[in-house]
């Protein structure tokens, strides 16, 4: 049986409803050109001796909690609390899209969506976080406040099947970045320090030939807790919203909110990895997981104990990321895109925030949104702030299921060709392996052959 990619997408959103008991949430992987990196996943690796490497920052915010507004100067505001370098990265061409895909996220927690790079020099993993200077790529705030406490970029980002779509700029300089990406949730906001943010952070090394080098903000100075878009009272009518921190840098493009279709699983690169020939690198193991068996009858049952024998196998195949791996996942399990499960979810915040702050909104907490077909295309990413208009709401209202179809694995053919930053070859490749008009294949290793910009 085929599963279509909208059936696939409204699987893994299951089987993650079913999996989660929604306290807040973290990012359990991104997706880069239909290939998954896994992020740190909280609910695993604190417990192991041995985690592996992955291309998210370490956390041991097991709590699933948030910074507030009294530690903006402090350096748990930079990539969460307590956080340490990721030992891994993943590569990215300037201009590529990354998909970065959430737990289930509370719809009471309304507020701003942003995304942030800041340039590592030569290493990633060893980077002191307090000299990194942040300079923002994206961002979404108030959407429309038509129905008060209104529709907000992490509504968006509910809507988008928990996910979050950024464009790294297409101009930006060659080199090693942390993505910092975060929702800000502002239900109790009408009280100073009553904000939460939820930072999350990335290695990535971006490839290109660009020469945009935008100056940044250092981590702890890019708020103050009486910002205007973080000291707010949600909950009456708003006619603008101003969005905290720097302003967008200019060569950012905004982009429209989908999501991304998981074609094939990557393993972060490593320092080591990067100086040895084969091996690791951007590894792509074929895995179809939208046509597999075994994904049918995960949708059938979509239980806990399904989805955290899918999870463990997600951690398995990325546990090694020295070894190429060339299974598919159809044997093991509908490999859902990560995330809890057994693990408690119930922790203590672990950090200064106060767990009971978070029910002030006048919505279900954990009424996680199942309604997972409604992509929004209505293209409004790019405000910046919000005016009133007549126009927003029904810009919202239009929904296009249109998730990412590029580039499936085993649904192309070799006679199509790719388009800019796709994949184009590779062991185990099976997909078109000539560039459209403008773009070489470029091989980055054995595994895995770009598509980029002809110079
Ligand atoms: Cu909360």
């Amino acid at each position: 049986m085929q599963l279509t990619t909208t059936t696939t997408t409204a699987l893994w959103t299951a089987l993650l409803s079913a999996a989660s008991v929604a306290a807040h949430g973290h990012v359990t992987n991104i997706v880069i050109n239909g290939v998954y990196y896994e992020g740190f996943d909280i609910d695993v690796f604190p417990y192991e001796d041995d985690p592996p490497v992955v291309v998210g920052w370490t956390t041991p915010n097991t709590g699933n909690g948030y910074i507030p507004p009294s530690e903006y100067a402090e350096p748990n505001i930079i990539c969460h609390e307590n956080a340490t370098n990721a030992k891994g990265y993943a590569v990215v061409g300037a201009g590529d899209k990354i998909n970065i895909q959430w737990t289930a996220w509370p719809d009471s927690h309304h507020g701003p969506v942003l995304d942030y790079l800041a340039n590592c020099g030569d290493d990633c993993s060893t980077v002191d976080k307090t000299t990194l200077e942040f300079f923002r790529i994206d961002g979404v705030g108030l959407v429309n406040d038509t129905d008060v406490p209104g529709y907000w970029g992490d509504d968006e980002l509910i809507d988008n099947d928990s996910s979050w779509l950024v464009e790294i700029p297409p101009e930006l300089a060659a080199g090693n970045y942390v993505l910092r990406h975060e929702i800000i949730a502002l239900h109790s906001a009408e009280e100073l320090d009553g904000a939460q943010n939820y930072p999350q952070c990335f290695n990535l090394k971006v490839t290109g030939t660009g020469t945009l080098s935008p100056t940044g903000t250092l981590g702890t100075e890019l708020y103050q807790s009486t910002d205007p878009g973080l000291y707010i009272d949600i909950y009456s009518t708003l006619t603008t919203y101003e969005m905290p921190g720097p302003t967008l840098i200019s060569g950012a493009v905004s982009v429209s909110q989908s999501s991304s279709s998981i074609t094939s699983y990557g393993n972060a690169t490593t320092a080591d990895d990067s100086s040895a020939t084969a091996a690791a690198a951007a590894t792509t193991a074929a895995a179809a997981v939208s046509t597999t068996a075994a994904a049918v009858a995960a949708a059938d049952t979509a239980a806990a104990d399904t989805s955290a024998a899918a999870a463990a196998s997600v951690v398995s195949i990325t546990a090694a990321p020295t070894t190429f791996v060339t299974a598919t996942v159809a044997s093991t399990s509908a490999a859902a895109p990560a995330s809890s499960s057994a693990a408690g979810d119930d922790g203590d915040d672990g950090d200064d925030g106060d767990d009971s702050d978070c029910d002030d909104g006048d919505d279900d907490d954990d009424d996680d949104d199942d309604d997972d077909d409604d992509d929004d295309d209505s293209g409004d990413s790019s405000a910046d702030s919000y005016v009133a208009s007549s126009t927003a709401a029904a810009a919202v209202a239009a929904t296009t299921p249109a998730p990412t179809t590029a580039a499936v694995a085993g649904s192309s053919s070799s006679s199509d060709t790719q388009s800019m930053y796709g994949q184009c070859g590779g062991v185990n490749w099976s997909g078109a392996t000539a560039c459209a008009s403008g773009a070489s294949c470029y091989s980055y290793n054995a595994y895995y052959y770009q598509c980029i910009a002809t110079s």
